[in-house]
């Protein structure tokens, strides 16, 4: 059932588009900013119709003028970025945790922004790099706004904010040459990782299947740090924060996403906005891992280090909220581009821990709008704006909006008992964090330990998500062409684990060839794996969200793609047509939805072939349809068919086999099966088939 919409800032949004219209004339007359009609938009002013352009036409200058600025400098990380509205609603009352307003009633939502990301591309660069996902969620509460600008991945490659400019450096793209784009497989990432040992657990995560998402909606989220939440009587607690995606996490597999760029560039962007106008919106479920000191002093690694997590199997997940998205951006530009995320914005009931990598980040954001925004009021711009009253004292600057009445801009005054004060009451009080110590530049012990929850990682995958770590590093380091990188590299996965160590440097061809690492504190043996950081152990058998398509011809089975369409709908998945036309189709009266060119199979969570035997003699001969075939088959996707398609099949090097997700559809409880073999997304036992692993 669809949601009532909830949106933020309607009134900004609507009455400001339509200001200029409504009051020039009541009429949809176009005119320049200063509200002047305008009499042509194809012609600039000339001397003559073959003349000079003067200089006087204030229309053209104000207009390429306008033009001229339209960029502003893309986010130095983070820059490729998709977002959406939506609301957040608390499961329950948390006030035994916190006393943060938006965390106590139920009944009452709070509306969000969310923007997710990669981190290394530009603002144009494609959905579908190996990367970390960001994923910045603002909640417009009463109390202020609160941001939980986290990623998808628990972790974080560094301890301390000092080097985060050159990790941000070395991954993007090299300063000479101007590439790659969006991509971390290159000499100066794998020279800085190299030789930074705390980032090795990190890479682990981001050389696994979290590095390539099946979609936006398909990624978990995590707050990374350790904040405090802090309950009314001034109590604090630990917490972990984490987003769970309704639909399970899922990921695409590499020559996938290799394609994928090349076939819909805006992939991901895509599917987010596409769900949202079907109305099939993304959801997740908030939880905390919520501990005390004495937990937390207990644990085997430093809470602050941003290098660590915590197993759910130690501390399990407390869910605490959900958060639906329902409303695509009425414009990219104004609110997914001006949107300004700060971990520095929080409301009380929540504080922050002295992680130095936070303590860094708290600094950096509202630092970054400055230069990204073009000056310190960009809280004005509708979509950063909080929904609460916002008062104080500062004034001017580039760019103010509002109009601040009153001869009084100070406080301590007298002369205006109305104007704003300080409430100890209300006000956000900084938890009295006891820390403290001598000054220096220092990583305590207790962070040196950088390869036991690397280890823990590995030992947690399944085989088939194990091959994939290797392959991921196979690839990387392969493009890597110094070889003491290489060799360097590979001596730290011999320390992770052996196993892994010696499986790539077997696929690199450089066995015996790693470096000798030595590491700061031994890497523990003991560490129990932990599933729940498994995509696949915790994946749910389910089609909902996903998409099918059906190769079909003139002459289809018009009834057999009804009854599959049926079959999707009940399950909450769609079906689209792919032809080699795509005009309307003769003698079933189908309309494709898509011509197989501009539709390869990489664009679709499962394939169904349904030629007539025509069209099947056709497309037989047609490579894209083949490849269309064979490389559902390479991804492990579950193919459906019908008799016709058999010569297609066999071409492709396609045997049918029910058991390896490649079904006739032909039989009573062919339907059936395709769709069991759909909902599991991937058909493992057809990977080590394929794929042996390396
Ligand atoms: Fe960020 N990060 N970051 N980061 N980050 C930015 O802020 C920074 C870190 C994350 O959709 C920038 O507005 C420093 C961790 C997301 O707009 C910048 C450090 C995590 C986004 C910045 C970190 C993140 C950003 C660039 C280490 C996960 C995109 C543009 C001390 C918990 C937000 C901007 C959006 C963006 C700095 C580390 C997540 C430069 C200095 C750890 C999701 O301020």
């Amino acid at each position: 059932m669809k949601k009532p919409k909830q949106r933020s800032h309607d009134n900004d949004k609507r009455k400001g588009g339509e200001t200029h219209q409504t009051t020039t004339s009541g009429d949809r007359t176009l005119t320049t900013n200063q509200g002047v009609a305008i009499s042509d938009n194809q012609n600039s002013l000339k001397s003559g119709d073959r003349g000079p352009t003067l200089l006087e036409d204030f229309i053209l200058r104000e207009k390429i003028t306008h033009f001229d600025h339209e960029r502003i400098p893309e986010r130095i990380v983070h820059a490729r970025g998709s977002g959406a509205h939506g609301y957040f609603q608390p499961l329950k009352n948390l006030s035994r945790l916190t006393k943060a307003g938006f965390l106590q009633d139920p009944k009452k939502p709070t509306k969000v922004f969310v923007r997710f990301s990669t981190v290394a591309g530009g603002a144009g660069s494609v959905d579908t790099p190996r990367d970390v996902r960001g994923f910045a969620v603002k909640f417009y509460t009463e109390e202020g706004n609160f941001d939980l600008v986290g990623n998808n991945i628990p972790v974080f490659f560094i301890q301390d904010a000092m080097k985060f400019p050159d990790l941000v450096h070395a991954v993007k793209m090299e300063p000479d040459r101007g590439f790659p784009q969006a991509g971390s497989a290159h000499d100066n990432f794998w020279d800085f990782v190299s030789l930074m040992p705390e980032t090795m657990h990190m890479l682990m995560w981001a050389m696994s299947d979290r590095g390539i998402p099946r979609s936006l909606r398909h990624i978990e989220g995590f707050g990374v740090h350790t904040f405090r939440l802090v309950n009314a009587k001034d109590e604090s607690t630990f917490v972990k924060f984490h987003w769970r995606p309704a639909l399970g996490a899922a990921s695409t597999l590499w020559d996938e996403a290799v394609k994928i760029a090349g076939a819909d560039p805006d992939y991901q962007r895509r599917d987010l906005w596409q769900s949202i106008e079907d109305g099939d919106y993304p959801e997740w479920t908030l939880s905390v891992q919520a501990f005390d000191q004495a937990t937390a002093d207990k644990l085997d690694f430093d809470i602050l280090d941003p290098t660590k997590i915590i197993p759910e199997e130690v501390i399990p997940l407390t869910p605490i909220g959900r958060m639906v998205l329902n409303e695509n951006p009425v414009n990219f530009f104004a609110e997914t581009e001006q949107i300004a995320f700060h971990p520095g914005h929080i409301v009380p009931g929540i504080d922050f821990t002295p992680d130095p990598l936070l303590q860094g980040r708290l600094f950096s954001y509202l630092d970054t709008q400055l230069s990204r925004l073009g000056g310190p009021n960009f809280h004005e711009i509708p979509i950063n704006r909080p929904v609460c009253p916002m008062r104080n004292f500062q004034r001017d600057g580039h760019m103010r909006m509002n109009l601040q009445p009153g001869r009084v801009n100070f406080e301590p005054n007298s002369l205006d008992p109305n104007s704003p004060r300080e409430n100890p009451m209300r006000g956000f009080a900084s938890f009295p964090d006891p820390s403290a110590g001598p000054k220096l530049r220092q990583r305590p012990e207790s962070f040196a330990d950088h390869y036991s929850q690397a280890r823990q990682f590995w030992r947690s995958m399944t085989p088939p998500e194990q091959s994939h770590i290797v392959n991921a590093f196979t690839f990387e380091l392969s493009k890597v062409v110094t070889p003491a990188i290489r060799t360097r590299m590979l001596g730290h996965l011999d320390v992770i684990e052996p196993e892994l160590g010696k499986r790539v440097a077997a696929a690199m061809g450089l066995e015996g060839q790693a470096d000798e690492i030595t590491p700061a504190v031994k890497p523990r043996d003991d560490l129990e794996p932990s599933p729940a950081l498994s995509i696949i152990a915790k994946a749910p058998e389910t089609i909902k969200g996903r998409t099918v398509a059906a190769l079909v011809t003139d002459g289809s089975d018009g009834a057999a793609v009804s009854k599959l369409r049926q079959a999707l709908k009940k399950e909450g998945a769609q079906l689209k047509l792919v032809a080699p036309k795509v005009g309307k189709l003769k003698g079933n009266g189908l309309t494709p939805d898509m011509q197989l060119d501009g539709a390869p199979s990489v664009l679709f969570d499962a394939v169904v072939a349904l030629p007539s035997e025509e069209g099947a003699e056709a497309l037989v001969d047609i490579a894209g349809a083949i490849d269309w075939l064979r490389d559902a088959n390479g991804h492990l996707k579950a193919i459906g068919f019908n008799e016709a398609a058999g010569p297609m099949l066999e071409k492709a090097g396609i045997t049918p086999d029910a058991k390896l997700g490649i079904v006739s559809l032909d039989g009573g409880r062919g339907l059936d099966s395709f769709i069991a073999a759909a909902k599991k997304h991937k058909i493992w036992d057809r990977e080590k088939l394929m794929h042996p692993p390396r």
